[in-house]
Formats: structure tokens, C-alpha cells, sequence
């Protein structure tokens, strides 16, 4: 008695461990699984948002030979605007307008992309701010339409 005792309070002590354990693994399991359906939700959820509030416009607005591609640039208000920068001269230039604070760098033979949501409607000067290249006529007008 003294001996089978121990044996089977240890054994039962096993058998309640062990069953604790499936337990806590079961539940693990079901916190999982809602967790990992939340989360697709939740993609599922953001793709749709994203995709209703993005109207993006992507524009591309070149510089060469000291000369802005296109001396105006029409673009509608209140929209989000993806602005790709292609420089093909072999020295820097830059794309400013002073009302919207930008400022972006266009390097040598390279390109890049910057991104802005379109002001109230009317009329922005666009410049190059190197010395000497708004005056040289790097100089154009980015129109705001309602
Ligand atoms: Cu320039």
C-alpha cells in the first residue's frame, strides 16, 4: 500500500498534467486560428480601403539640354500624385515649387520619384534652383484644375 500509493498518485498526477496540457494546446490552437482569421481579415479589410481612397495619377516629367519636357503641367486638385523625375542631362537639376515646399533633387543621368497631393486649383511656378538654370529657362507652370 505504501508503495503502490506514490505510484498511482504519481501516475494520476501525470495523467491530470498531461490532460492540463492538451488543454492549453487545444486552446492555443482555437487563439491561433481567430488570431490568424482577424489578421487575414484585417488585410482583406485594408486592401479594400486602400483601394477605394487611392486615385493615384503618376506623371513624369523629364529634363534635358537645360529645358523642362513640358513647360506646363496639368494636374487636378486634391489628388494624390506619383511624380517621376527623369533627368537626362549629364549635370544635376532640381524641381521646385515654392508654394507646395518642394524640393527635389534630380541627379545626373538618373531618375526619381517623389510623391504630393495636389494643392487648391490655380497656377504654381515649377524651376530648377541650380544657379543660373531658371534664368538660362528652366522655368514652367504646374496648373491646379478644380
Ligand atoms: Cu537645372
Amino acid at each position: 500500500m505504501r508503495v503502490t500509493t506514490p505510484v498511482q498518485g504519481k501516475e494520476s498526477n501525470w495523467l491530470s498534467t498531461g490532460g492540463m496540457g492538451l488543454g492549453i494546446l487545444v486552446c492555443l490552437l482555437l487563439f491561433g486560428a481567430v488570431i490568424s482569421r482577424m489578421g487575414l481579415l484585417n488585410g482583406l479589410v485594408n486592401r479594400g480601403e486602400t483601394a477605394v481612397s487611392t486615385q493615384h495619377n503618376t506623371l513624369t516629367y523629364t529634363t534635358k539640354a537645360m529645358r523642362f519636357g513640358q513647360t506646363e503641367l496639368r494636374v487636378q486638385a486634391g489628388q494624390e500624385i506619383t511624380l517621376q523625375l527623369e533627368n537626362y542631362d549629364t549635370y544635376a537639376h532640381s524641381f521646385d515649387i515654392d508654394e507646395l515646399n518642394l524640393h527635389i533633387q534630380m541627379p545626373a543621368n538618373n531618375q526619381v520619384t517623389t510623391q504630393f497631393t495636389t494643392p487648391e486649383p490655380g497656377t504654381y511656378t515649377i524651376y530648377c534652383s541650380v544657379p543660373g538654370h531658371r534664368e538660362a529657362g528652366m522655368i514652367a507652370t504646374l496648373v491646379v484644375e478644380p
